[in-house]
């Protein structure tokens, strides 16, 4: 029964107990932080707070209605989803037509068939109901993303929120893209938010990096060993 355990195998054990106790708590973690961060589209915003935001000034727009103040974007961590938000200065009743343009490959271009267009439409006064259609960067009708969705504020309102899937987008997790919030008054453009890139992680992203962690330790576990 001696050859079960020595004494010089006792760091060893003790190390891979160590990893093993590194992954667990790692496994544990993500699931976790992605239960205090998760964004619900139901025309509520508080499960925004504190997100990652472009602010973007009053009164540099066509009209008071389209005059953006902020735009959001998040990902919830186990779930295949994007998350946007966009904000005006002024609560009212009069709708807001928004145009999300997505430089899915980050090329500088958002013309190409792989880039995105996601045009929003909000109406406060329907009780914030949203409409949300995606395009390609050629302007070719992709799918609707929403009908009549309660995700705005009613009444008099200031802020919407939407989602889409990265396969809606075309992207792979962690891949880099460029964003632009504008707002149009009728057809033209009235205000626009700064350019942003975002390097979004979905469920799969998640879980991936957990691996590579643990793969990452494991490696240098031996590595050590080696040159010990
Ligand atoms: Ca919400
Ligand atoms: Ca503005």
């Amino acid at each position: 029964m001696s050859g079960l355990f020595s004494w010089s195998s006792a760091p060893r054990v003790l190390i891979a107990g160590t990893l093993l106790a590194l992954s667990l708590a790692l496994l544990l973690v993500m699931p976790a932080r992605a239960q205090s961060g998760a964004i619900v589209l139901d025309g509520q915003f508080d499960d925004w707070l504190g997100l990652p935001s472009v602010p973007d000034v009053q009164g540099d727009a066509q009209t008071n209605h389209s005059d953006l103040s902020a735009f959001y974007f998040t990902n919830n961590h186990d779930q295949d989803y994007l998350f946007f938000m966009a904000e005006r200065w002024d609560a009212g009743s009069e709708g807001m037509e928004l145009r999300l343009f997505i430089d899915t490959n980050n090329n500088g271009t958002y013309a190409e068939a792989a880039d995105r267009l996601i045009e929003l439409s909000y109406h406060p006064n329907q009780g914030g109901r949203t409409y949300v259609d995606l395009y390609d960067g050629q302007g070719a009708y992709i799918k609707q993303i929403a009908y009549q969705m309660n995700w705005g504020e009613p009444g008099k309102g200031r802020r919407v929120e939407w989602g889409l899937t990265f396969t809606d987008l075309g992207i792979a997790p962690y891949q880099t893209i460029r964003m632009q919030l504008v707002s149009n008054h009728g057809t033209q453009l009235s205000d626009s938010v700064g350019e942003v890139q975002w390097s979004p992680a979905n469920a799969l992203g998640y879980w991936l990096l957990g691996l590579l962690t643990i793969a990452g330790l494991g490696w240098l576990y031996y590595r050590r060993r080696g040159m010990a």
